[in-house]
């Protein structure tokens, strides 16, 4: 069979890969004209933006070889941006023309009411009558979306693109096209790749079909579907691993306690309850708490929504020569398949040779590596800096924020925030910068009385500098991030619960989606942050490692509390 992967340079084709890889498939990549003719099966996988994949296109000679490909009747399977450019065009980026297979054009989420992109785990149901053996798409699943644009589902006014349904989703009262179906074609908004077990069922059962099986019956009429009072958007539990090197110079998973990764104490009681937990027991050494690519594929069986790497020691030098990192990366998105974000020292770094090395290229080995998304730190700090003291509302396009959005898109960029708390005594009394940040202790609370605000800090919390919290997230917003992975350094490892205060603050500031993190101690910590806060998503280190809390216990909490939510059997 001749299977190909068409790769237009942006964006994370390593994912699919490695779920072919794992699925047994040998495929080959699609590197000039030429190659379509070999083509009996095309998969088109894209991220980023739309212009972008439409000009890589153009540039290298395969867009015309692309619609020739599609038009002979052969089977095509496009993701997310591989759906889009089947259409006329998209608000994304209204001077580029898409393919015109589907006639309509893509636009964008409304923001005014929801986060956007949208972001996560999503159902997606189908609209036509196919009988079960037919579907490609499992509507008892969820799958995982990451988009700022859709082609909205309107069979009464917008009856052609509705044809092409093969199932609808609903973000906020929006009801989109999740998949399109016709003939040869099939395609998704979805990343089937990163959806778990379920998006590996559906390409397998895409790619072992014959070509008759793949081809659609004449399309049913499609029905108006009016949006539900709650969308299927689930909330996302994130496993975060912070990676460094021990002072044998071996990359392990460490946690701190509000971010202090050295043993204390005299050795504790050997309690380990897992063989991938090995716990160190030297006072002054940095914590071990199991290997990286063990945990991560330990925490992708039992249902983790996504999977965070941070380097946490990377600010001392550049990544790009951090060969372990890549290597660690590259074997860990071998075996997950659901979203890696990786994190550490993305900021421009110079070689010890003199060679400059932009965020850009740090962040495009990342993605060459495997990850779906990168974290920004420090560096964001800096950007948000220079953004305030020019007081313009937007970066001149230069931060690591904004050039790495331009290449792949704003949801592949993660703003990790490391804030504090600064408490600042009688809050009447305070004429300080932050007055209206300012938080109260809640009556009836140990810090009834209190005030304080949040200040930010670089380096993994060594060095606090004069920005608060919600001038950072909303001047990362402004640069283009997608997503904000708020920490806390003051919960960080206490076990206490996430810090509610700080999350209302920075939800209400931004319309990015938000991640909670710091504090998880039991299930109810999540429950409660989802229940009193908006957040998409919440994570936790120690718990997991350690195995106080299972993951698979914490989503059985969430189905109790009522809440949408990603389950294993899935
Ligand atoms: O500044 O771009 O190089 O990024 C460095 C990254 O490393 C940042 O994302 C920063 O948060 C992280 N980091 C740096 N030092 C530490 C440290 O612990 N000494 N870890 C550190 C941050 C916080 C969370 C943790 C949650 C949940 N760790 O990642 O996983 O607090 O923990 P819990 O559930 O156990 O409470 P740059």
């Amino acid at each position: 069979m001749g299977l190909f992967l068409l790769d237009y340079g942006a964006g994370n084709v390593r994912s699919l890969a490695n779920t072919l890889e794992r699925l047994g498939y040998e495929f080959q990549w699609i590197s000039s004209a030429d190659d379509f003719a070999n083509a009996t099966r095309l998969i088109f996988p894209g991220v980023g933006a739309f212009k972008s994949a439409i000009v890589h296109l153009q540039e290298r000679g395969l867009l015309e070889p692309l619609k020739q490909y599609i038009a002979s009747g052969r089977p095509y399977l496009g993701i997310c941006i591989g759906m889009q450019v089947l259409f006329q065009s998209s608000q994304e980026n209204p001077d580029v023309a898409g393919l015109g297979i589907i006639p309509a054009d893509i636009g964008e989420f409304d923001h005014s009411s929801k986060a956007v992109p949208h972001m996560g785990w999503n159902a997606a149901e189908p609209v036509e009558q196919a009988d079960a053996s037919d579907r490609l798409v499992d509507p008892n699943a969820h799958y995982y979306f990451v988009h700022s644009f859709r082609a909205t589902y309107d069979p009464t006014n917008a009856p052609a693109p509705a044809q092409w349904a093969h199932t609808t989703t609903q973000y906020g009262q929006e009801v989109f096209i999740s998949s399109v179906r016709k003939d040869n074609v099939f395609a998704t908004q979805f990343h089937p790749e990163k959806s778990g077990e379920a998006g590996l069922r559906l390409i397998q059962a895409w790619v072992q079909r014959s070509d008759a099986q793949l081809t659609s019956a004449h399309p049913s009429p499609r029905s108006p579907r009016s949006p539900r009072p709650r969308h299927g958007l689930t909330k996302r539990i994130i496993a975060c691993m912070d990676v460094r090197a021990n002072d044998d110079g071996d990359l392990v998973v460490t946690k701190g306690d509000q971010y202090d990764v050295r043993e204390k104490a005299p050795p504790p009681p050997s309690s380990s309850s897992s063989h991938d937990a090995l716990q160190t027991t030297t006072a002054g050494a940095v914590r071990n708490l199991g290997k990286p690519v063990a945990l991560a594929a330990r925490y992708y069986a039992s249902g983790a929504d996504e999977l965070c790497l941070l380097n946490i020691t990377s600010f001392r030098h550049s990544p790009l020569r951090d060969q372990p990192m890549l290597a660690l990366v590259r074997a860990a998105a071998a075996r997950v398949f659901v979203p890696l974000t990786i994190g550490g020292g993305i900021k421009d770094t110079v070689d010890p040779d003199g060679t400059p090395r932009p965020a850009l290229e740090v962040a495009a080995a990342y993605f060459r590596a495997g990850a779906d998304k990168v974290s920004v730190g420090s560096e964001a700090v800096y950007a948000v800096e220079r953004l305030r003291a020019s007081g313009k509302e937007r970066g001149d396009g230069t931060s690591a924020i904004e050039t790495i959005a331009a290449a792949y898109g704003r949801q592949a960029v993660v703003v990790s925030v490391d804030p504090k708390r600064v408490y600042v005594g009688d809050a009447k009394a305070y004429e300080g910068p932050y007055r209206d940040e300012l938080v109260l202790g809640r009556e009836g609370s140990s810090e009834e009385g209190k005030a304080w605000w949040y200040q930010c800090t670089v380096s993994g919390g060594r060095e606090a500098r004069d920005l608060s919290v919600v001038q950072l997230a909303q001047g990362a917003e402004a640069l283009g991030a997608g997503e904000i992975l708020l920490n806390s350094i003051d919960r960080d490892g206490t076990g206490l619960g996430f810090d509610l205060d700080l999350i209302r603050l920075v939800k209400k500031a931004v319309r990015i989606p938000v991640v909670a993190s710091s504090g998880a101690g039991s299930t109810a910590h999540f429950t409660e942050v989802f229940r009193e806060t908006d957040v998409e998503a919440a994570l936790a280190a120690g718990i997991f490692h350690r195995e106080e809390v299972k993951i698979s216990e914490v989503k059985q909490a969430m189905v109790d509390a009522g809440l949408e939510t990603r389950t294993l059997f899935e």
